[in-house]
């Protein structure tokens, strides 16, 4: 009798180069519950499919050439593939978290729109980000003297060096410590105002990253960072999760006591092909979010850090415009 808990998914999996065959891929399903756990669609056979209970009713798809990794670590479902058009692709739970085609659009952004409405940040803390792309961008700023990054997962850590380099390369800097562990537990050991920015990149608030959306680890983050100091979290869908977006606006007006602000961005591969973040300020020095202080100089940034292929001070000033739906919603409620 056959088990059900296996699913025959006929895409390619990755060989020897010289091994030419087709092969199926078995799938281990735990309690044959979900057969779409890692997102290959038995639908449309050689596809992934994003399927989940946070995008009901729509599932964006990508063609797959090759799986190239697939594992399963203590918190998730880990796979990398490599995709018709967007390059390699990097999925944990069923949920893509990079494309190396169009990554630079919610790293750069996650990381400019703090740390260039700031002058001279010296202490930067990243919470998640464990591909790494965040910290590459953050090493752009020659005044970060100290990266932080804590990251729950290793195997996230160590796929992304093996597989996306030119992300991972974040972790060459030397400025970069990182620290495998809870982002919460490692919140509540810093010293109060620690870092003058702390960017929160992490994945949809089901799961791991569940907690870095909640109310306390929002009050953790403010007691680590200085006066004036500023936070930059990833905060959803104004097309999918309104109401996500509305809990953090008002979490964090109750608990940041200078800006509180709603950027978004456009990121093709992303439920809803955009997403956005929260950006606030604790009470000292105010922040202006939408006006850049601390552009980017590209001759002054690391030569060997990559160029931006993304941000400018033009879209940063131009994420914070929100349409007139979500604008009603959240706009009178952030500043
Ligand atoms: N819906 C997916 C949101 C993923 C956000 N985090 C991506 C991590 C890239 N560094």
């Amino acid at each position: 009798m056959a088990d059900e808990s296996v699913v025959e998914s006929p895409v390619k999996r990755q060989r020897d180069d010289d091994e030419e065959n087709e092969v199926s891929v078995s799938m281990d399903v735990e309690g044959g519950k979900d057969p779409l756990s890692n997102g290959l669609s038995s639908v449309i056979p050689g596809w992934f499919s994003e399927i989940s209970s946070m995008w009901p009713g729509e599932a964006h798809s990508l063609k797959v050439e090759k799986i190239l990794f697939q594992g399963k670590s203590e918190y998730q479902n880990v796979m990398v593939f490599q995709s018709s058009t967007y390059g390699k692709v990097l999925v944990l739970d069923g949920v893509i978290q990079l494309t190396e085609r169009d990554e630079c659009a919610y790293q750069e952004m996650i990381t400019h729109l703090p740390l260039c409405s700031i002058p001279n940040p010296k202490k930067v803390l990243v919470i998640g980000g464990g591909d790494g792309g965040v910290i590459r961008e953050v090493a752009h700023h020659s005044s970060v003297e100290k990266i932080d990054i804590c990251e729950i997962d290793k195997m996230v850590v160590d796929v992304s060096k093996q597989y996306f380099p030119d992300v991972a390369v974040g972790y060459d800097d030397p400025r970069v410590t990182l620290h495998i562990g809870d982002g919460v537990a490692f919140l509540k050991e810093v010293p109060e105002g620690t870092y003058d920015a702390v960017i929160v990149d992490s994945s949809d608030p089901i799961g791991p990253a569940q907690e870095l959306f909640e109310k306390p680890f929002f009050s953790s983050v403010a007691k680590a960072l200085r006066p004036g100091g500023v936070v930059c979290t990833q905060a959803e869908s104004i097309w999918l999760h309104m109401d996500i977006i509305e809990d953090i606006v008002a979490n964090c007006r109750q608990i940041f006591k200078g800006s509180v602000n709603y950027a978004w961005t456009t990121v093709p591969t992303y439920p809803s092909g955009m997403i956005g973040f929260m950006l606030c300020s604790t009470e000292g020095p105010p922040v202006d979010f939408k006006h850049p202080v601390n552009p980017i100089d590209e001759n002054e940034s690391q030569k060997s850090v990559r160029p931006l292929k993304f941000y400018n001070s033009e879209i940063h000033t131009a994420a914070f415009c929100l349409p007139s739906f979500a604008k009603r919603k959240i706009g009178s409620k952030a500043n």
